[in-house]
């Protein structure tokens, strides 16, 4: 068993149903912590777990995720969360109006406490900014990500095939399996 740090359901739902795949048993610390402030969401994710591990007495793991757009310079990135809060899907609608560069990328980095070091997985997944709100799956910008037409919201269950997260949970898995083996 191992810990989930996050304030996030639509996040821990997806690691815990991705973590059964693996036979790994993920528990959820519900709770929110304190994140730096920065360009580079691995250099957020090591930093918050490292002062988060002075609290945390167990091994943990945290994810800090974030959707990039290129056509905004790759707004709102680090601020992902605070967007969504603010102005939402149609926050980011409305800048993307008129906007023919749809391009956009979610990335997951995972910061592991194993009691003594931070370690780190990076999963990314490319796709496009839709037209408009579309599904009812998921959460977050899922309704506005859309991944070969279809956005993640209409995606359901398969959205966990090939996500950021997905991908970001991967490599931890692996190497947690890895160490299981030694
Ligand atoms: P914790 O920090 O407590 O884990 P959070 O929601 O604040 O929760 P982040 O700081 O990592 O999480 O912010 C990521 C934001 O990006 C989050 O608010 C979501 O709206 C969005 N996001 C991340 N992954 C997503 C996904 O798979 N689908 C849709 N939106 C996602």
């Amino acid at each position: 068993m191992i810990y989930f740090v996050t304030s996030n359901e639509g996040k821990f739902r997806e690691v815990k149903e991705i973590a059964k795949s693996y036979g790994i048993e993920v528990e959820w610390l519900k709770r929110e912590y304190l994140e730096p402030q920065g360009n580079d969401l691995e250099e957020i994710a090591r930093i918050s777990a490292e002062i988060l591990a002075k609290e945390v007495r167990e091994k943990f793991f945290l994810e800090d995720s974030g959707l990039f757009i290129p056509a905004l310079n790759g707004f709102p990135g680090p601020y992902s969360s605070y967007v969504f809060k603010t102005v939402g899907n149609e926050g980011i609608l409305k800048l993307m109006e008129g906007v023919e560069d749809r391009r956009a990328y979610f990335l997951a980095v995972i910061a592991f406490w194993d009691g003594e070091r931070v370690l780190t997985f990076k999963g990314r997944v490319d796709g496009r900014i839709a037209h408009e709100m579309r599904g009812e799956r998921g959460f977050g910008f899922d309704p506005i990500f859309e991944y070969d037409g279809r956005t993640f919201a209409e995606m359901g269950e398969e959205k966990n095939e090939v996500s950021h997260r997905r991908r970001a949970l991967e490599g931890f898995f692996k190497y947690l399996k890895g160490l299981e083996n030694l």
